[in-house]
């Protein structure tokens, strides 16, 4: 009866604070369908200059899917998009959206729980001249045979000079690595996947980022470990193409240190200038936020956003201008003890030296969690907005949330 009273006391704060911003975020479906979504990731697909977004999901017969959703246009961005099936696949782990054969298209490449094919091109073919709301996809395999990549976590990035972009991919089991997509350029721009090639050893399962972090034009990789082994954050800086497929070339640096157990992190530029900054939504509830020092690149000064609402963990996290006055908030998706779910806005007021985060609710869920959060202008009106894949009651539903301001 009193854990019953607890767990309605945070409802009832969230709805209260809620009502009172009568002009709250305004929350708008983008998939109106069953389908169970997993995973999202969001680019501009067909190059219209609307953000687009593609899912892995189980329809209700229990089919793998890749689909894209492409935005439908800003006025009627708030109806649900249009669907576009990529493929029905065997199990599909991750999904990126990129350029990997270098014609300034985007495709999609996804990664399989196989032990013979484990990961997938997917080259989008406009299906009727002229209109770009109108794709196909063309499938190919293009790893197979190599067990230690099946179901790999995968990023995109930059590591050498040839046209495109390269596949950052983060390997399962005991001997687990963190690597690429090999290409070897041969006549004329064109090239061929040569192969996987390892830069680290990491834990198995650990969340992979790729981010540009000393701003010298060359992606770096992170990776977060949460078991004994070196906990916490871990850069690796790109020493350039020349040296790339050295491992040892690559200069490893910890961020933030040891003590708070991360579960994912988001990138943005919090003390306004230009050198990326990091925030972590964390297993204690807390955001800590890692701001690179300007007169010494890769070093970084922590603080710590207390949990909204006394939630216990944070689920997802985001960096970006919500306010339009010219400083980086902090968006957090945090989960609570009987299950309920909070999505709140840290802003950023700066006074003197530091600054001070006023919270704004945005969203809450009796039951669920918010899984992923990505700043994006989604009705194009020219403030960010937030694309989200939150847990209802188990099923991972698409949502985007309108910014009031
Ligand atoms: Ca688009
Ligand atoms: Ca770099
Ligand atoms: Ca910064
Ligand atoms: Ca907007």
């Amino acid at each position: 009866m009193k854990m019953a009273l607890l767990a309605k006391s945070v409802l009832l704060i969230l709805t209260a604070s809620l009502a009172q911003a009568a002009d709250g975020w305004k929350a708008h479906k983008i998939a109106d369908n069953l389908h169970d979504h997993q995973r999202i990731v969001a680019r501009d697909i067909n190059r219209d200059g609307l953000v687009d977004v593609a899912t892995i999901a189980t329809d209700p017969n229990q089919a793998s899917l890749v689909q894209v959703y492409l935005h439908p246009g800003k006025a009627v961005a708030k109806r649900p998009w249009l669907a576009n099936l990529v493929g029905e696949m065997t199990a599909p782990r991750d999904l990126v959206i990129a350029d990997l054969d270098g014609d300034n298209q985007l495709d999609i490449v996804t990664s399989h729980q196989s032990d013979t094919e484990q990961l997938m091109f997917h080259r989008a073919v406009p299906a009727k001249w002229g209109d770009s709301r109108s794709i196909h996809w063309v499938s190919e395999v293009i790893v197979r045979e190599q067990p230690e990549l099946a179901g790999a976590r995968l990023a995109v990035g930059r590591m050498d000079t040839l046209r495109g972009e390269d596949i950052i991919c983060a390997g399962t089991g005991a001997k687990a690595s963190l690597g690429w997509l090999q290409r070897r350029g041969i006549a004329s721009g064109a090239y061929y996947l040569e192969g996987y090639q390892a830069i680290a050893q990491i834990e198995p399962d650990s969340p992979i980022f790729a981010q540009d972090l000393n701003r010298d034009g060359l992606t770096d990789l992170l990776f977060v470990q949460t078991g004994l082994v070196s906990p916490g954050i871990h850069g690796l800086i790109n020493p350039g193409p020349e040296s790339a497929s050295r491992p040892e070339a690559w200069r490893h640096t910890r961020i933030g240190g040891e003590s708070d157990s991360i579960n994912t992190l988001a990138f943005g530029d919090i003390d306004h200038d230009k050198l990326p900054d990091l925030a972590a939504a964390t297993a204690s509830g807390f955001v800590r936020l890692m701001v690179q020092d300007r007169q010494q690149p890769l070093h970084w000064k922590i603080s710590v956003i207390p949990p909204a609402y006394d939630a216990k963990q944070g689920t997802s996290v985001a960096i970006g201008d919500f306010s339009g006055n010219g400083y980086s908030d902090v968006i957090q998706g945090g989960w609570h003890r009987h299950g309920e779910a909070t999505l709140v806005c840290y802003r950023q007021k700066v006074q003197g030296e530091n600054p001070i985060w006023v919270l704004q609710p945005i969203a809450v869920l009796p039951q669920g969690t918010f899984e992923t959060v990505l700043p994006y202008d989604l009705d194009r009106d020219g403030d960010l907005d937030l694309l989200t894949l939150q847990l209802v009651d188990g099923v991972g539903k698409l949502v985007w949330y309108e910014n009031p301001s």
